[in-house]
């Protein structure tokens, strides 16, 4: 009998061994026996890109590979990302201003916070990746959006958040800003002038909800 464990790890090793049709025969898998589909993203494909950054950390993985790594994760996403279960009700819980900032193309990471924000209520907009600190401060003005939230997997791309933090508030007072990505730690976060941080997407929910809380008392 197959167990959410041995397709957990299935899900992984499809990723980190970029193997496509296993990914989107594990994800069916996953399906088909209701692992919940949350889990199966975070616990099974997220899992191999996290080997797959490993294997790049010590040289046996290159650029090329960690793209093929990238591809077998989206294609396992695709099967999995409609069965994520949603936590909606009829009103917004907030609007979001997201993306990922200048200077970096990571969008893997960004577009997991994306999903979770969205099946838990909230509206997204979505700039994509290498997104100019100024595109920011103009969409939030043209929204009206809550939050804006930033992912940086870079310690160099991370000095665009320093610096789009205080450009997004003083251009709106109201707003909450949040951060999150590899190199952040809550701290940095804080010094950075944020209000919000979170180290992965379950987290940027509970961390969004928080935030709401903490405009509706500014
Ligand atoms: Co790049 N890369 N990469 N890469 N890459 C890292 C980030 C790196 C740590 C690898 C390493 O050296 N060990 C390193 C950065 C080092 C540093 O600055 N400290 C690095 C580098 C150096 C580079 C290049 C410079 C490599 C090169 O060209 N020589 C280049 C830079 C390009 C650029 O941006 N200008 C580059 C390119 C790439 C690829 C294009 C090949 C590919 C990206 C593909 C894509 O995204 N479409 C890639 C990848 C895949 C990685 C690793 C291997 C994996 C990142 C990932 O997707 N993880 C990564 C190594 C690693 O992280 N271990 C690495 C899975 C994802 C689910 O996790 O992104 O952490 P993560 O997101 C999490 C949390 O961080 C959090 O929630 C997410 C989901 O749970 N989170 C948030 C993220 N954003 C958030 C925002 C929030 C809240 C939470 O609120 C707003």
């Amino acid at each position: 009998m197959t167990t959410k464990a041995d397709i957990l790890a299935k899900l992984s090793e499809a990723v980190f061994k970029f193997e496509e049709d296993d990914a989107r025969a594990a994800a069916t898998e996953a399906v088909e026996n209701n692992v919940d589909a949350s889990e199966a993203i975070l616990k099974g494909l997220v899992d191999g890109m996290q080997k797959a950054g490993e294997l790049f950390k010590q040289r046996e993985y290159f650029v090329p590979e960690i793209l093929l790594c990238a591809d077998a994760m989206e294609e396992g996403l695709k099967i999995l990302r409609p069965h994520v279960p949603k936590n909606v009700d009829s009103q917004a819980k907030g609007e979001v201003i997201l993306g990922t900032v200048e200077g970096d193309v990571h969008s893997i990471g960004k577009n997991l916070v994306k999903l979770m924000l969205d099946t838990n209520g909230f509206k997204v907009h979505d700039l994509g990746e290498d997104v100019p600190i100024q595109r920011f401060v103009e969409e939030q003005k043209r929204i009206g959006a809550d939050i804006v939230a930033m992912s940086s997997l870079m310690t160099t791309s991370m000095m665009a958040v320093k610096k789009a933090v205080p450009m997004i508030k003083s251009s709106d007072p109201m707003v909450t800003v949040m951060v999150g990505g590899a190199p952040f730690t809550r701290d940095i976060a804080e010094k950075f002038g944020a209000d919000g941080y979170a180290t992965d997407a379950v987290e940027a929910v509970s961390e969004a909800q928080r935030m709401m809380s903490l405009r509706r008392g500014k």
